[in-house]
């Protein structure tokens, strides 16, 4: 649920990473910090363990656009993929607005990619969501190793048939498709939006404007 401050004429989207543990949630964010300037995302908040698993969450602000006035912000989160995580992934994903799922495309996570979609459904039905509901987007991510799954295969063990649901693939440490599939979402979270009922004044007001999304240029 985006949070709506008209005082300060501010509109803030939630955008949570998901996905197995060392599947590349945190390199997500670390390509969008490191290509965004510094007066289109705040910084980089990660809380992770020495080897650079994320223990809690990753944060990263990002500044999308002004349209009357009101600035629209998407606040970027990963979670932790180690299941053992579950309460931080409550937490962090409680007032969602949209998804990212990053599944790893190794032959050798086909079966942390299923346990992580299952978790990921978990946590959103106990908060009450759903990705039938959500805005949400697939990322292929890792296609640039040798040694990959096939993406219908990743699509079956997921439990997606042939349909509308954006799939990306995506290296996320260089960058490929890292900014494709947030603007995408980012646009598919706007729209909902303005289809929504709720926060009138503010729909209105970013009518117009939902085309315009998250890109790096
Ligand atoms: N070759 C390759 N390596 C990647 C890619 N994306 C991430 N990695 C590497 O995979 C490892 C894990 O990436 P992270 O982004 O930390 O994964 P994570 O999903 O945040 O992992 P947790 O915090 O443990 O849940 C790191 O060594 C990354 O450099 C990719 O597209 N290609
Ligand atoms: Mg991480």
């Amino acid at each position: 649920m985006p949070v709506v401050n008209h005082t300060s004429r501010d509109v803030q989207f939630k955008v949570v990473y998901c996905g197995p543990g060392m599947g590349g949630k945190t390199s997500n964010l670390l390509y969008i910090h490191s290509r965004l300037g510094a007066d289109r995302r705040g910084d980089l908040c990660s809380l992770a363990t020495r080897t650079d698993r994320t223990v809690f969450f990753d944060f990263l602000p990002v500044n999308a656009m002004e349209i009357n006035g009101y600035r629209v912000r998407f606040q970027l989160y990963t979670v932790p993929g180690q299941a053992c995580f579950s309460e931080s992934r409550s937490m962090v994903l409680k007032g969602v607005d949209g998804v990212v799922f990053v599944a790893d495309s190794r032959i050798e996570r086909r079966q942390a990619n299923i346990d992580a979609m299952g978790m990921v459904r978990e946590d959103l039905g106990r908060l009450g969501y759903s990705l039938d509901t959500l805005p949400w987007v697939l990322q292929y991510n890792k296609r640039d190793l040798p040694q990959i799954l096939p993406r219908e295969v990743i699509d079956h063990d997921l439990g997606l048939s042939a349909g509308a649901l954006p799939r990306f693939e995506v290296c996320a440490t260089s960058g490929f498709n890292v900014f494709g599939t947030l603007d995408l979402l980012s646009r598919m979270i706007l729209h909902r939006f303005h289809d929504s009922k709720s926060e009138n004044r503010a729909r209105t007001l970013l009518r117009k404007e939902c085309d315009v999304a998250v890109s790096a240029h």
